[in-house]
């Protein structure tokens, strides 16, 4: 936060000889005491060959929620936001989907077949795949089902649990267009059945504007392989749309000229609405974003200066502002974005307030380059009714109280 922004957003705090934070040094000495590991040798360099976090930062980790989850092998789990900091989410702590189990691939076996209304079908290894020029991009993967549980109530109190189904990663791999340049596209291919290699299968039907547009068959994350949570040895990457649709351990895409109503674009992540009619083929996962420090985790433990930081994002392009209420919506001010900011990727953003042990009502509302505003909880309910799981991307609002903890509540 550099000062001239700081003194636009009318506080005070820093400056004028007032510290932000900080201890005063008693009678400007420096502390004796030297600590015991400055005094000893540390651990060598082999000792860990593929390094861990601190002992210290054991609480950073995923967690589940035990109603949603019925069986571990078609389950949920989810990112903790709320102690991360910047935009991008370390794979150990990337949050997990999964409708089948994690798929135990040998990569020397797995086959990639590419067919239906193409020239000429192909078989790809991952080496074949590896040999094509590589594309690096930095993109969200958020579920379709994330912020699903505040439909009926705010059942959840934490950052974790009600936008923690969201990551965000550096990808490497080939573009599809690529891929589908080598097999040709008849002129009546229009559509794409993506399918998986796990047990279920997870199929999901692509548009050919998509596919052509940035979709990639990634095979890396954040400088690594995927992990065999995220689909390792390969996966779809469908940058923008809705998780479900960057379809893990991808082993087929069968080129077809409609779509294939596939379960989980029928069944599933489709939204009933109040007149009985349901919302299907809601692929764009709209702009979206979160408050994730103060938060029920991350709870106010100092009058006086503070920072009030957050996540937005959107799947039609790029955050384009993030505005912040203190109290429910009434007043809105402008956070500050932190580049970079790119498109289909996670947004962070900064807000310096000065509390003062008040009760508040937080807020941050996220606008995208389309010109796309995030609606309120009311607006979204009353075009969607209460019937859906998917799709909710609604303000969302935190209760700060006198005594510094954070409480999720709704606003009507
Ligand atoms: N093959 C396959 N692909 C899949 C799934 C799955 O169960 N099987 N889950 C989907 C869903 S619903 C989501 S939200 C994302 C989650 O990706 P992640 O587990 O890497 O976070 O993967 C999608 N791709
Ligand atoms: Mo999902």
């Amino acid at each position: 936060m550099d000062r001239r922004n700081f003194l636009k957003s009318g506080l005070i705090g820093a400056g004028a000889g007032t510290l932000a934070a900080g201890t005063a040094l008693a009678n400007n000495t420096i502390p004796k005491e030297v600590p015991e590991w400055s005094q000893i040798l540390g651990a060598g360099v082999d000792v860990e060959p593929y390094g861990l976090p601190s002992p210290h930062e054991a609480h950073v980790r995923r967690r589940n929620v035990e109603w949603l989850t019925a069986s571990p092998e078609s389950s949920i789990n989810f990112t903790p936001l709320q102690d991360l900091s910047g935009i991008i989410t370390p794979n150990g702590l990337h949050f997990e989907r999964h409708h089948g189990g994690v798929a135990e691939v040998d990569p020397n076996e797995h086959r990639l077949l590419i067919h239906g209304l193409v020239d000429k079908p192909l078989v790809f290894t991952l080496e074949d795949i590896k040999r094509f020029l590589p594309v690096s991009r930095f993109y969200f993967v958020e579920c379709a089902a994330n912020g699903g549980m505040e439909w009926r109530g705010a059942q959840l109190n934490g950052c974790q649990f009600t936008h923690g189904m969201i990551s965000c990663c550096q990808y490497t791999g080939v573009m599809l267009s690529t891929l589908l340049n080598e097999v040709g596209i008849k002129p009546k291919g229009k559509w794409i059945l993506a399918e998986g290699a796990d047990s279920a299968g997870m199929n999901r039907t692509i548009p050919m504007e998509k596919a052509l547009d940035d979709c990639m068959i990634v095979y890396a994350q954040n400088g690594e392989a995927l992990r065999p949570a995220q689909g390792y040895p390969m996966r779809l990457l469908v940058p923008g749309f809705e998780g479900n649709m960057s379809v893990k351990w991808i082993r087929r895409l069968e080129i077809g000229d409609m779509p294939w109503f596939a379960r989980e674009e029928t069944s599933k992540y489709t939204d009933l609405l109040e007149d009985g009619k349901a919302r299907m083929f809601t692929w764009v996962q709209d702009a979206n974003s979160i408050i994730t420090t103060p938060s029920p985790e991350k709870v106010m433990k100092h009058k006086g200066y503070n920072v009030i930081t957050g996540l937005a994002w959107s799947g039609r392009g790029a955050i384009k502002g993030v505005d912040i209420s203190l109290d429910g919506g009434r007043n809105w001010e402008p956070a500050q974005l932190e580049d970079p900011v790119l498109p289909k990727c996670l947004t962070r953003f900064y807000y310096p307030w000065d509390w003062q042990g008040d009760g508040k009502l937080i807020q941050s509302r996220a606008y995208d380059d389309s010109g796309y505003v995030q609606p309120t909880f009311a607006k979204q309910r009353e075009e969607r009714g209460l019937n859906s799981i998917y799709h909710n991307n609604s303000i969302h609002t935190w209760e700060v109280k006198p005594n510094g903890e954070v409480e999720n509540v709704q606003l009507a």
